[in-house]
């Protein structure tokens, strides 16, 4: 009754920024994202008959509060659908720096999720793997699969529709992410709750449903032709449109910070110099940045010249989850 399975985070190139069912996280618009290799989370589950609670270790640290309850909510979906009453020990190692601005909850909910599968005896196929993980946290389902990756959001009420399929494998193409680290980082809005407060409030958020399913169609056709400039200038362009929403909503707030608009204008630049690099952005400060191996050594000495940049941290195509 003990498994262990690592997932790699993602990055999402059209942004899930919404949803439409929040117990069960369903989201108002379909989105892609690339699986990283940089960044993982691998996670041991051992049910045992002598626990009375579930224990969660973080990086060898017992964690408690909201981020325990998480992963026991988590848990308590796994055990209804094994009809098995137990409880048990987790323990995960987050290689996903802290400070680089991705949400660790993506590669965490996708190695909790096949972990905890595992070790309680069911046998779920990749479909019905990534819904179960949808339901920790959303990005987590794409983080099933490898490579690029969309989440469908799907129709039905009860979710069984709305899942993550492979659009193309992490060897279908060579691009790079480079994770801009900034120095100074203000405490944020998280994203659930920028999300909500968006959804409900932004009447910008309507432009953004109405544009994002034709992004999402042509960065697919884009992804397929390898075409870097149109993938990245779809990627850039519907990261505006997500952050533009967050202006519209009352209170309005925004994600950016001085030096977030410095790496932006310091990518727009290196396009006018011949440099193809395009950023995108989530819920945070930090940049990522988009761009081919031939050009590493620029992009990356380039991002750690600007004023308030901490580190920068590259990144290749990743692979889906695995057991180890
Ligand atoms: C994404 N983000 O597509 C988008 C873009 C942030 C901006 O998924 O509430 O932590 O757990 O489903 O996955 C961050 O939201 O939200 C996110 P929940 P999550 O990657």
């Amino acid at each position: 009754m003990k498994a262990t399975a690592k997932a790699h985070t993602n990055i999402a190139l059209i942004k899930y920024w919404g949803k439409r069912n929040e117990p069960i996280i369903l989201p108002t618009n379909s989105n892609l994202s690339l699986t990283l290799d940089g960044f993982s989370t691998v996670t041991t589950v051992h049910f045992q008959d002598d626990l009375s609670s579930d224990e969660f270790f973080l990086n060898d640290k017992f964690v408690e509060g909201e981020a325990s309850k998480r992963v026991i909510g988590f848990l308590d979906k796994v055990r209804t659908m094994a009809g098995k009453d137990m409880y048990a020990r987790i323990h995960s190692l987050n290689h996903v720096p802290t400070a680089a601005g991705f949400a660790s909850s993506a590669s965490g909910f996708a190695a909790l999720a096949a972990a905890s599968t595992k070790a309680i005896g069911l046998e779920l196929d990749d479909r019905e793997l990534s819904i179960l993980t949808r339901q920790g946290s959303g990005s987590a389902c794409r983080s099933i699969f490898g490579g690029f990756v969309e989440w469908q959001m799907g129709e039905r009420e009860d979710g069984s529709d709305s899942y993550a399929v492979p659009v193309a494998s992490k060897d279908h193409w060579d691009i790079r992410v480079a994770a801009v680290v900034l120095s100074a980082t203000e405490k944020k809005v998280s994203s659930r709750d920028g999300m909500r407060r968006t959804v409900e409030t932004s009447p910008f958020y309507d432009g953004w449903l109405q544009q994002t399913p034709k992004d999402l169609e042509e960065i697919k056709t884009a992804i397929i032709d390898k075409d870097f400039e149109k993938t990245g200038n779809i990627a850039e362009a519907n990261c505006m449109r997500m952050h533009a929403t967050t202006l519209g909503a009352n209170p309005p707030f925004t994600y950016w910070q001085d030096t977030t608009m410095r790496v932006m204008q310091n990518v727009q630049q290196m396009r006018e110099e011949g440099i193809p690099a395009y950023f995108t952005i989530d819920a945070g400060p930090n940049v990522k940045v988009l761009y081919l191996p031939e050009d590493e050594q620029k992009v990356k000495q380039r991002l750690q010249q600007i004023t308030g940049v901490e580190e920068v941290i590259v990144s290749k195509p990743g692979k889906g989850i695995s057991y180890l």
